[in-house]
């Protein structure tokens, strides 16, 4: 290794040392926590069923950098090279909607056999898949899914809900790692609907019915995701926040739990502040960790406050190991690999940071009533060191130190992602 980067790794364990953190034991915790990285990122989550349709559920992709991926072959094959690129236990996460079939299936006839390409590959690479039922950009998406009052649109996504918890069991199977699958429906309103109650009723019965059909499944968890509007549903959201936490909460169930998104709060709330009296409920929670500018806009997942607090959060609660985190952004107007690589180093690299917090010594401060040091060293450590460890971290995984990696993007974004139209 690098002397340089040696040294000021010596210099930075001295730091934390003397702070009362133990380095080498943050940096195995980092490594071991896996991050699901979302596949949607690489083709502007478009997918790979054998019809044209646009993306629809009031969630949009902006921007048209050339080179993103046109089918399953070229989305792994940018993921892989991601994946080298990023430190760290992975898993992949992909919507039913990245199936593989040699014509057309529609949702509710998909089965295990047509992801089993996608469970090679994950076997392949040693790591787990995570799945989510795609309930949007499909005609029966427009006026409700899992909600929809006609009940043979509502019977047919049923059934699809159905279909991906068999095979998120298969996947389990395959990969021998638990299958953590997210339900997100985009159902909604573009004015205030006069009932808003009965959406909800049937919500709540299509998610019973899904979990009653396939009590049998093992090896997977289910995370159900909130929101708090989308684009052209803007006035009422089904899954609201409380309707999710409520469904979550009343099931008392070992499997489903709360999925909670950057992106699906009013703007001046956060989800690092939720953390904490989520747990005083439950035993996980799965986050999709984006990023929000004025609304939902999933950018790509920076290195700010609130990601470092949300890690930070994990840390203190001790719930980094119950927590399943997962990226979800769709950037499409920088190249598409290197959104992943800044994104979910920028994940690996808060959880770093707040691994290395002296965080017994913050707790033993503030039970002794000692709020003046709990200040000192919460300030005092705004500035520590953490990039040299987290140089020292990637240079021993050999995922690049620095910016190693941005070359090889622009060389592989030149021969390989440019070439395609
Ligand atoms: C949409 C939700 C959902 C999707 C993905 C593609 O607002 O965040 O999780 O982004 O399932
Ligand atoms: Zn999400």
């Amino acid at each position: 290794m690098d002397e340089k980067i040696l040294k000021g790794y010596e210099y930075a364990k001295e730091y934390y040392e003397k702070l009362g953190v133990d380095v080498d034991a943050a940096i195995k915790i980092c490594d071991e926590t896996p991050i699901s990285v979302h596949c949607w990122q690489g083709d502007d989550v478009n997918g790979f069923e054998k019809k044209e349709g646009a993306l629809s559920g009031g969630i949009q992709t902006t921007g048209n950098y050339p080179g993103k991926a046109r089918n399953s072959e070229e989305l792994r094959a940018d993921l892989e090279f991601a994946f080298k690129r990023i430190p760290g236990e992975k898993k992949i996460n992909i919507h039913a909607s990245y199936l593989e079939a040699d014509g057309f299936v529609d949702r509710n006839a998909i089965e295990p056999k047509h992801f089993e390409k996608w469970a090679d590959w994950a076997v392949a690479q040693n790591v787990g898949i995570d799945f989510n039922p795609t309930y949007f950009s499909h005609p029966l998406s427009s006026d409700g899914t899992l909600s929809a009052k006609d009940e043979n649109v509502r019977k047919f996504w049923i059934e699809h809900g159905i279909r991906c918890r068999r095979i998120g069991e298969y996947f389990a199977k395959r990969t021998g790692k638990t299958c953590v699958i997210n339900h997100w429906t985009p159902d909604g309103d573009k004015e205030f609907p006069i009932d808003t109650i009965s959406p909800r009723l049937r919500l709540k019965d299509s998610y019973d019915q899904i979990f009653e059909a396939t009590k049998d499944v093992k090896g997977v968890m289910d995370g159900i995701e909130s929101k708090v509007f989308g684009i052209g549903l803007e006035s009422y959201t089904v899954g609201s926040h409380e309707f999710c936490m409520g469904y979550v909460f009343s099931k008392h169930s070992d499997h489903i739990m709360l999925t909670l998104d950057c992106g699906h709060y009013h703007p001046t709330e956060v989800v690092s502040a939720k953390l904490g009296a989520i747990y005083a409920f439950s035993d996980h929670c799965l986050l999709h960790v984006s990023r929000p500018v004025r609304w939902d806009s999933d950018h790509v997942v920076a290195y700010d406050d609130e990601l470092r607090a949300i890690t930070d959060e994990l840390v203190r609660l001790n719930k980094v190991k119950e927590t399943y985190i997962a990226t979800d952004y769709f950037d499409a107007s920088i190249n598409r690999v290197a959104a992943w690589v800044i994104g979910i180093r920028n994940a690996r690299k808060a959880l770093l940071n707040s691994l290395l917090t002296p965080v017994e010594n913050l707790k033993k401060f503030e039970r002794e009533g000692d709020n003046t040091s709990r200040m000192a060293v919460s300030q005092e450590y705004k500035t520590a060191p953490v990039g040299a460890i987290w140089d020292y971290y990637c240079a021993k995984k050999g995922v690049g130190v620095g910016l190693e990696w941005l070359d090889e993007v622009k060389a592989y974004e030149k021969d390989v992602m440019f070439k395609r139209n």
